[in-house]
């Protein structure tokens, strides 16, 4: 199995991605709205289709990019039934089996942290996906969203802490940096249900914590509800330039069909050193400025028209591309794959 953790800076979240080595069938695990064309390029790249995304959870702190998947991609979408979400087309139930390609998973209700919090466990019970029910060393708070002290402390004790001890703990975020823990690990060092910790002790542990409510909660429990649909329906515009698309580095590129296509719009900028230069070049650059010098020369550089930079591999007019972006040009790309793809 193809296993990815990923990182949402903002809200601490991680986004899981599992996939069948064998049929290319993906699933994302609970994926962050303004993380979609990451995902969406990682998966490209890796050459994998996303068949499922599934929720942990309707989270309280941002906002799902499950729709927004759907709509890009296909893909069908899962979570708790419990939940009642829109545009969700699995609902998902405890004890339930889910299968993408060869893997399987398991769903097991852990509610607690909310009322519809589910964790998902691979066949094999080598891996957990506790959502926000198990976190490493805490727990999901309890104080909204139907949450219940006692509840968690069930599904914690009685549900989970039964997986095997070398069971990995993947949760749906870490606010210190902790990537990942294991069942065995949490039985013992939990701080608020290790230990042998009683129903009591946990539930006084957490009545006495006093967090302030997530920022975007009042934004983000509506908006995962309808499954991170905007509440127009209407689709967000990742670009206003068609055709480019975004690596999982971040650069905006197009291919050689897009250019033969646009060639008369567009500035063509020609990175390579001056020794590279011949007569034989697929493309007739509109401007040369070799990449050591473009720092200096990035004036030269009109910001009238779309910029698209080129060189042997696609390699060095990626860091062109980069550094026309981070001077406010709005329309640049870099030619995927470069002078090779000719
Ligand atoms: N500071 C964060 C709030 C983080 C938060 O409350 N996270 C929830 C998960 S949705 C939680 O259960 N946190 C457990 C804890 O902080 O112990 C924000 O404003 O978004
Ligand atoms: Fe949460």
């Amino acid at each position: 199995m193809l296993f990815r953790q990923l990182y949402d800076n903002e809200s601490s979240t991680y986004t899981y991605l599992l996939a069948d080595e064998a049929s290319r069938e993906a699933v994302l695990i609970d994926p962050v709205f303004e993380n979609a064309r990451r995902d969406i390029a990682l998966l490209d790249e890796l050459g994998l289709t996303l068949s499922l995304v599934m929720e942990t959870h309707a989270h309280a702190d941002h906002i799902t990019s499950a729709w927004l998947l759907k709509q890009q991609t296909g893909c069908r979408i899962a979570s708790a039934k419990v939940i009642g979400a829109q545009h969700v087309d699995m609902p998902l139930v405890d004890g339930q089996r889910v299968e993408i390609g060869s893997i399987a998973l398991k769903i097991l209700a852990t509610p607690g942290h909310t009322n519809g919090c589910i964790s998902i466990v691979l066949g094999d019970d080598s891996m957990v996906f506790t959502g926000d029910a198990l976190l490493i060393r805490g727990c999901g708070r309890s104080d909204f969203q139907e949450g219940s002290a006692e509840t968690l402390y069930h599904s914690l004790t009685a549900v989970l802490f039964a997986l095997p001890d070398a069971c990995i703990v993947y949760p749906a975020h870490d606010y210190n940096g902790r990537l990942q823990s294991t069942i065995g690990e949490e039985r013992q060092f939990n701080t608020r249900a290790g230990g042998g910790a009683s129903e009591r002790d946990f539930v006084e542990y957490m009545h006495a914590m006093k967090l302030p409510h997530p920022k975007k909660i009042d934004e983000a429990v509506p908006a995962n509800l309808r499954s991170g649909c905007p509440e127009g329906g209407e689709f967000p515009l990742d670009s206003d330039w068609p055709g480019v698309r975004y690596t999982y580095a971040g650069i905006p590129e197009v291919d050689r069909d897009w250019l033969e296509d646009n060639l008369g719009e567009v500035t063509l900028l020609d990175v390579r050193q001056g020794d590279e230069l011949d007569t034989e070049c697929a493309l007739r650059a509109t401007l040369h400025i070799p990449l050591d010098e473009l720092g200096d020369r990035l004036d030269e550089v009109p910001d009238t028209r779309p910029v698209v930079a080129f060189c042997r591999s696609g390699r060095r007019s990626a860091l062109a591309t980069k550094m026309l972006m981070d001077k406010g040009y709005s329309k640049v790309a870099n030619l995927k794959g470069g002078l090779l793809v000719f």
